[in-house]
């Protein structure tokens, strides 16, 4: 299994709609894999196809142990009121603002066996849920606040974008107890 590069704010890949996948291969399977791998490794809870520069419909996500790889993820229904909740994003790193989403949602998706699945989720795991088919449609969380807040959002991004030369965030493995620690050299 390998970490794969995630793609920044900037890169044309994260505002590209993606391809449906007719097929689930082993190739695609092993796509899921780093997908899931680079997602620990960034401390994140979920990551979509764009986000490491491919244009499968395909995303994964872990929210307090419930793991998903899904493909050609859709929403089938989605349930009210709006919720107000803070969000970031692995590919704008530091950078946070509160989205409104439905309180629940329903999706439709094939599993890495190949099965069409329902699931439905609520609180963080329904957000999760949403922002990684957002990815997959091309969208991301910044585009639901407000001018006022995406303009100052986007400012602090000016400061910090040099920090990914040609967009990409190489992410690291750290040894255990590394984290924090001066005497440990960065590998
Ligand atoms: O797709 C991504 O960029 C991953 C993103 C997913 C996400 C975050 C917050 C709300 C909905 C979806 C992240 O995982 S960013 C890391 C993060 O914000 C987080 C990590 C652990 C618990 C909660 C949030
Ligand atoms: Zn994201």
């Amino acid at each position: 299994m390998s970490i794969l590069d995630i793609r920044v704010l900037g890169d044309p890949v994260l505002r590209k709609p993606t391809v449906r996948v007719n097929e689930v291969t082993d190739e695609l399977r092993t796509l899921i894999a780093d997908m899931f791998e680079t997602m620990y490794a960034a401390e994140g809870i979920g990551l979509a196809a764009p986000q490491v520069g491919r244009t499968e419909r395909v995303a994964v996500v872990d929210v307090e142990g419930q793991k998903f790889a899904l493909i050609n993820p859709e929403i089938v229904e989605t349930e009210m009121p709006l919720e107000k909740a803070e969000e970031g994003c692995l590919s704008i790193p530091d950078i946070y603002g509160d989205v409104d989403r439905p309180t629940r949602v329903t999706i439709r998706f094939i599993d890495e066996s190949g099965n069409e699945r329902e699931e439905a989720g609520i609180a963080l795991l329904g957000r999760c849920f949403q922002h990684e088919i957002d990815h997959l449609d091309g969208k991301l969380f910044i585009d639901y606040l407000s001018p006022l807040k995406r303009r100052a959002a986007l400012a602090k991004w000016e400061k910090a974008k040099d920090e990914y030369p040609g967009n990409i965030r190489k992410v690291r493995t750290e040894p255990a107890g590394a984290h924090n620690d001066p005497d440990v050299a960065e590998m």
